[in-house]
């Protein structure tokens, strides 16, 4: 196993284990170590999250050790993309609103969403979760944003991304926007081609070259 892959293993470790403190000294060790931010988080702690995810799954771990995870991958997860230069910034490439839906309190991932595209050159205005519709609509319409983007986590509240999408063609708007959706109830391609959005991801990074190549058709 290379440095490298052992402190991935130490970071998701460290969020299985429920232990702060080590999940903290593998964030520095991992910075130290020349490991981009994004990398810290999407291929360390986020294995970490989902294979807690998994055994809550089994009926292996009850919610409250799923909270506490949580509370410690955020904390890990800021302090990884905060200490992306203020000078690595590029120019800001498009300006997105980011939430999870109406109904759902998932919002590591959206949470990972904003600070990755923020990291990577976006303006990011992150609603955090339970959002509605119209508070959508209604900040990108007030911040001039480019990209509206959708989390859910779960089956019931997925359908509030095509209401969403929904509501912003009766306004008028749909064409306005880049929407895209994403989070990890997501069934696919075919579920954001019937909703009609722009694109789809179940992972930041793909989510990252989507919201570029988007950003890009448009700017032709
Ligand atoms: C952590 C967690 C919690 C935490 C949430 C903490 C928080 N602040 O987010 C707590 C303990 C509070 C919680 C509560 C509940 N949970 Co929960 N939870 C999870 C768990 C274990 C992990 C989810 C997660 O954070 N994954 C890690 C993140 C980083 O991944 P992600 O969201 O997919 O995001 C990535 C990508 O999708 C993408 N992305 C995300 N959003 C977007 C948006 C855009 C635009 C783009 C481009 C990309 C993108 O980028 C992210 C980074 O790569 C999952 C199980 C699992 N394996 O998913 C269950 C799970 C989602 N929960 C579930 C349930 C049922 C609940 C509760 C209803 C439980 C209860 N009985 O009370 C409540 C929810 C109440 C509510 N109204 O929302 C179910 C949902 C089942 C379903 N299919 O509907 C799951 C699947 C567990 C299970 N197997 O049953 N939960």
């Amino acid at each position: 196993m290379s440095e490298k892959e052992k402190i991935f293993e130490k970071l998701a470790n460290s969020v299985v284990t429920y232990n702060e403190a080590a999940a903290m000294a593998a964030v520095s060790e991992g910075l130290a170590a020349g490991i981009p931010a994004v990398d810290i988080v999407t291929k360390g702690l986020s294995i970490g999250i989902r294979t807690v995810g998994q055994r809550y799954g089994e009926g292996k771990v009850a919610i409250p050790f799923v909270m506490l995870a949580a509370k410690i991958m955020d904390k890990a997860t800021k302090a990884a993309l905060s200490k992306v230069p203020a000078d690595q910034m590029p120019k800001p490439l498009a300006t997105m609103v980011i939430g999870t839906v109406e109904g759902d309190i998932h919002d590591l991932g959206s949470n990972i969403v904003s600070a990755v595209f923020s990291a990577s050159g976006f303006k990011v205005y992150n609603l955090g979760h339970d959002v509605p519709p119209e508070t959508f609509i209604k900040k990108a319409e007030e911040v001039g944003a480019n990209i509206i983007g959708a989390s859910a986590l779960m089956t019931n509240t997925l359908q509030v991304q095509k209401i969403l999408g929904d509501k912003l063609t009766r306004e008028g708007l749909r064409e306005k926007y880049i929407y895209l959706v994403g989070g990890g109830a997501f069934p696919g391609a075919e579920w954001c081609e019937e909703i009609g959005a722009d694109g789809f991801a179940t992972d930041v990074t793909i989510g990252l070259e989507v919201a570029k190549k988007c950003v890009a058709e448009r700017n032709k």
